[in-house]
C-alpha cells in the first residue's frame, strides 16, 4: 500500500469533512486512546483491532506511525480513520477506490 498516497488522501478527506464528522473522528481518536495520553500506543491500537474485529496487524501500525515514536497522534490517526471508512477496513486491499469523495 501506498502509504505517502493514502496519508495525502486522508488529509484532504479529512479537510473535507463537516464539524460533525470531524468530531466524529476527533472521537475515535479518543476512543482508541484507551489512557487518554493524547497518543495510541501499539497497545491500545491492537486492542481497538481486536475489539472491531479487524485481523491484523503491526505492520499497519508501523505503517501509521510516521514519525515512529511508537504511538499514533490524532493526524497519524486519521489515516487510519480514512482507510477504516473510505476503504471499509480494507487493509488487506481489494477493490480501492471507486468513490474517492475529495
Ligand atoms: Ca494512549
Ligand atoms: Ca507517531
Amino acid at each position: 500500500m501506498d502509504y505517502d498516497k493514502i496519508r495525502g488522501a486522508a488529509m484532504a478527506y479529512y479537510a473535507n469533512l463537516s464539524d460533525e464528522e470531524q468530531l466524529h473522528a476527533w472521537k475515535f481518536f479518543k476512543s482508541l486512546d484507551t489512557d487518554g495520553n493524547g497518543t495510541v500506543s501499539r497497545k491500545e491500537y491492537l486492542s481497538f483491532l481486536e475489539k472491531e474485529g479487524y485481523a491484523d496487524t503491526q505492520t499497519a501500525f508501523r505503517m501509521l506511525d510516521r514519525n515512529g515514536d511508537s504511538g499514533l497522534d490524532f493526524e497519524e490517526c486519521t489515516s487510519l480513520f480514512y482507510i477504516i471508512r473510505v476503504h471499509q477496513g480494507a487493509v488487506s486491499c481489494k477493490n480501492g477506490s471507486t468513490q474517492e469523495k475529495y
